[in-house]
């Protein structure tokens, strides 16, 4: 009888059909798990297994940190170590003396597991290379990790002070502003005037702009193509600043490239009060263009005229509120001093000019604002 029962059910299946029909559970079982087993072969099994392995043990370890079981959380940070991180160094410093730590507490756990996250992050952002471009066809940069000093001592007085700041993950920037087929591509819109498909895209909110980046993520994303814990987001004015001074290659001058503006940069005094193709002036010390000139850019950040005496060393970003959003670079409408890599402008967040533009950068999340 039973039997009977389990050779119909079989007799049911797709792959008792392959095989003729004959077949016992455990015999089916095997072919199943036989079969599954060459599916993840081919698509990647390694990685993909050790990925969600690693992930697995990342979310118990959280827990272990949230519930304040310290000793399971050392070791489940000694398995993930061991294990996942090819940089065994990744926890050295802290781990050997967690346990007799005066101050283990959850918060030092979260540092730790921060530091795992970082690890793991420039890893993976190591193996994929967007330099070959996106679904758009987008050319990027790379801009190396690094610290660099930020503002100027001669410039406006929202330049001062002067002061360190650090930019803790490598993130890729755009080549040139975002260009009029770029935008269309992906949105069938184009609200520029000055029209050209390899002009820079203008016109466009700070929102419209955002967008544009998440729609660009997504695309990405579902390419299979983002390094994990990556996202296409407008720069930050830290982030902007650093590679307009040309990051680790960086010549020091006054705007992106040259101390001479003619030989990068569109502005009021070598333009028709127009546009430019991007790209046809020089690119700066990391081979970006335009970053000096041609439309003004968005960032990130709300825009702050004392921000640079509050801001802070680390992952600078902020401040939290504003009525403005940061602008930079200036453009073919403004005079040279505009241009400085130094120089901070605001918009209105709604704003849509005809010379302001953007470009994207393909980065981590930026930290919360200060
Ligand atoms: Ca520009
Ligand atoms: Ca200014």
């Amino acid at each position: 009888m039973t039997k009977g029962i389990q050779v119909e059910k079989c007799a049911r299946g797709a792959l008792p059909k392959l095989l003729g029909g004959a077949c016992a559970p455990r015999f089916r079982l095997r072919m199943i798990l036989a079969f599954a087993a060459l599916i993840l072969a081919a698509v990647g099994y390694g990685p993909l297994a050790r990925e969600i392995q690693f992930r697995r043990q990342v979310r118990v370890f959280t827990h272990a940190v949230n519930e304040k079981r310290l000793g399971e959380a050392l070791d489940l940070a000694e398995g993930i170590k061991e294990r996942h991180l090819p940089a065994r160094e990744m926890l050295a410093g802290h781990t050997p003396t967690l346990a007799s730590h005066p101050k283990t507490s959850g918060t030092f756990f979260k540092k730790a597991l921060n530091s795992v996250w970082k690890g793991v992050r420039d890893r993976h952002a190591a193996l994929t290379d967007p330099t070959a471009g996106n679904v758009l066809g987008m050319e990027f940069v790379k801009v190396d990790a690094g610290s660099f000093q930020m503002g100027s001592t001669d410039g406006n007085s929202d330049e001062m002070p002067v002061h360190q700041v650090q930019i803790s993950h490598p993130f890729w920037m755009g080549k040139y502003e975002v260009t009029q087929k770029e935008y269309e591509a992906l949105t069938e819109e184009n609200p520029s005037h000055w029209e050209g498909d390899l002009h820079p895209v203008e016109r466009l909110s700070w929102n419209t702009a955002v967008t544009f980046c998440k729609e660009l993520t997504k695309a990405e994303r579902k390419a299979g193509r983002l390094p994990v814990g990556y996202e296409y987001r407008l720069p930050t004015e830290a982030e902007w600043e650093y590679a307009a001074r040309g990051g680790s290659k960086s010549q020091a001058t006054k705007y992106a490239g040259s101390d001479d503006l003619d030989e990068v940069g569109w502005y009021s005094s070598n333009t028709l009060r127009e546009s430019h193709p991007v790209g046809e002036k020089k690119a700066n010390e990391l081979g970006i263009h335009d970053l000096s000139g041609n439309v003004r850019e968005w960032c990130l950040d709300f825009y702050g005229n004392k921000y640079y005496g509050e801001s802070p060393e680390s992952e600078a970003y902020g401040p939290s509120a504003g009525a403005n959003r940061v602008t930079r670079g200036g453009d073919w409408f403004c005079g040279r001093d505009y241009c400085r890599v130094a120089d901070r402008s605001n918009c209105g967040q709604s704003a849509g000019w005809r010379f302001l533009g953007f470009r994207v950068v393909l980065a981590v999340p930026p930290p919360k604002p200060q």
